[in-house]
């Protein structure tokens, strides 16, 4: 059964103008963009998309770095997406991330208090839920 979900190009991404390489890699993946749309998230928004994190030491300048500029949302669809774009977009860390990861090859540390890793992805088939009907 095809599943969905959902990938956020962070303000990073856009501001480097990264949106297309982004969707590039995932569609030369075979991953199909279902949805897509280019948002000024409100900080309602955002603060049910990351609840998890609320009260982290980052919570803050993460909601203000989100808040900071255009997100581009899509909604990714293909069988395994949910994981197979984790693998895309690799581990949290800009640094450590692996070459051949968009993370890891697009994204480093810029001395930021929140570090800035160019997109987001659904950790499980019910973040993606969740976070799909937030956002679209
Ligand atoms: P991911 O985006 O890989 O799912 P996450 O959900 O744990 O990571 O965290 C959400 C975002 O918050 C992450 O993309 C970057 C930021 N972040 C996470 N842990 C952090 C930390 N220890 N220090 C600074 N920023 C962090
Ligand atoms: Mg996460």
């Amino acid at each position: 059964m095809t599943e969905s979900t959902l990938v956020l190009i962070k303000p990073d991404g856009v501001r480097r103008n990264l949106i297309g390489e982004i969707i590039r890699r995932c569609e030369q993946k075979g991953y199909t963009v279902a949805e897509l749309k280019k948002i000024k998230p409100t900080r309602e928004l955002l603060a049910q998309h990351y609840a998890e994190h609320e009260g982290k030491v980052f919570y803050e300048p993460l909601m203000e770095f989100m808040l900071s500029g255009d997100i581009v949302a899509i909604r990714l669809e293909g069988n395994r997406v949910i994981e197979g774009f984790r693998v895309l977009a690799g581990p949290t860390d800009p640094t450590t991330a692996a070459p051949g990861t968009i993370r890891g090859d697009l994204g480093r540390d810029w001395g930021t208090k929140v570090v800035q890793n160019l997109v987001h992805g659904s950790d499980s088939a019910e973040s993606a839920a969740r976070e799909l009907s937030l956002w679209f």
